[in-house]
């Protein structure tokens, strides 16, 4: 096994940790020298800033063929208690309602549904352009453009240029959850193996699509399964440079076929964060997804190597089915809080991390409370 003080020379040095490495930083007990060391690196790329986007989420139907053993949303089928489907007029309408204030993104994930056409997918895209043109459009896992593919009788890339040309931007980096087949063959067996998600990213990033990528942790896999997947998906970055971010997912027990399991702590959530910034050495960014791991377990993992916290977001449901305890939204305002407070310097972002709006830095906890003692029409009393 490797020492923590030989990895530390080795990322100061800027070198490449092995698969021994990655599981001594899972090891090891201190996880807030992990993270003080995944934090250089994230310092290295990114100083200060911290990105994050105005978006919005809908799952037009969580009917679906697949039966994840962590899946606490999808519905079997059609007319089951709880299904639902939406009406392309619905998932439209749920844009239209919010143009006063609108999303920059709209993030798209659905169950596998057996029976809708093809078109109703390139429909709901182009129908979101029609009424915001340039909104961006992350949408269908790799999971899901694989079921299209077999389900319509398409390659994958046929399937992926048939939606970039209704209006697809980008793809989201769900579905991953753990590749290794050990687990995957446990936990979802019947949907894309590892390899084909890799290879819907693969085609993706040939056709110039760029793409994000998650892992699913905290339940039965164990270290080893952890760092195959991250070395999977640095070995996928090495050949095309194709995705922008990984997301840790932390798993959530409520209502799934892995409720008797505990959900994972917030040690192993800032654990996790922090040995995936040092592991992914070509991954751009790390994100600290607020909605899986709570806000303020996010806003401690701007200090464990993630340099992003996702979005507003907007009625976000999956983590909710599995009894995620975490806003269904944040405000603009309440993220740009999150991430001051955390010292760090708020960059709202486009899906292509193309930056819209640097904040200043200004906040701190204590004007904060000026602010709010002066609201309340009292001052504060300096005593000294
Ligand atoms: O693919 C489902 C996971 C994913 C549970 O690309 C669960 O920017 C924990 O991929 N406990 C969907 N996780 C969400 C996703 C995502 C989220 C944020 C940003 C991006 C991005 C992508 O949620 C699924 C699955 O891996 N999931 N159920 C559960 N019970």
């Amino acid at each position: 096994m490797t020492t923590l003080a030989e990895i530390t020379k080795k990322v100061r040095a800027g070198e490449r940790l092995t698969a021994e490495d990655g599981l001594t930083l899972f090891r090891e007990p201190d996880f807030v020298t992990i993270g003080q060391l995944a934090n250089e690196v994230r310092e290295r790329l990114h100083g200060d800033r911290t990105y994050f986007n105005r978006n919005m989420r809908i799952e037009v139907t969580n009917v679906c063929m697949a039966s994840c053993l962590f899946c606490s949303f999808a519905k079997l089928e059609e007319g089951m208690p709880g299904s639902h489907t939406m009406k392309l007029e619905e998932a439209w309408r749920e844009l239209e309602i919010r143009m006063d204030d609108p999303p920059g993104e709209i993030h798209v994930v659905n169950g596998l549904h057996p029976g809708l056409p093809f078109s109703y997918y390139e429909d709901l895209l182009k129908g979101f352009k029609r009424i915001k043109p340039d909104v961006h459009l992350k949408c269908f896992t790799a999971v899901e453009i694989h079921f299209f593919a077999k389900h319509y009788g398409m390659t994958n890339e046929e399937v992926l240029v048939k939606l970039r040309e209704a209006g697809l931007d980008s793809l989201p980096g769900g579905g991953a959850e753990i590749f290794h087949p050990d687990v995957r063959s446990r936990i979802s067996n019947d949907k894309a193996t590892g390899d084909e998600w890799i290879e819907v990213h693969r085609v993706a990033h040939r056709l110039g699509i760029r793409t994000n990528s998650t892992m699913l942790y905290g339940h039965i896999e164990t270290f080893d399964h952890r760092v195959d997947h991250l070395l999977r998906l640095r070995a996928l970055q090495d050949e095309t440079g194709g995705m922008q971010a990984f997301i840790p997912l932390a798993f959530h027990p409520d209502g799934n076929g892995m409720k008797h399991l505990p959900a994972p702590t917030a040690a192993d959530d800032l654990r996790t964060l922090a040995v995936s910034r040092l592991m992914l050495d070509n991954i751009p960014h790390i994100k600290a997804y607020w909605v899986s791991s709570t806000p303020k377990i996010a806003q401690l993992g701007l200090r464990f190597g993630a340099d992003d916290m996702d979005g507003t977001i907007i009625h976000e449901t999956i983590y909710h089915a599995a009894g995620s305890s975490s806003p269904q939204g944040l405000s603009y305002d309440e993220l740009l809080r999150l991430i001051r407070e955390a010292g760090r310097t708020p960059i709202e972002r486009d899906t292509l991390y193309n930056v819209l709006k640097e904040h200043p830095r200004e906040y701190v906890p204590e004007a904060a409370m000026k602010v709010k003692d002066r609201k309340a029409g009292r001052h504060l009393q300096v005593v000294g």
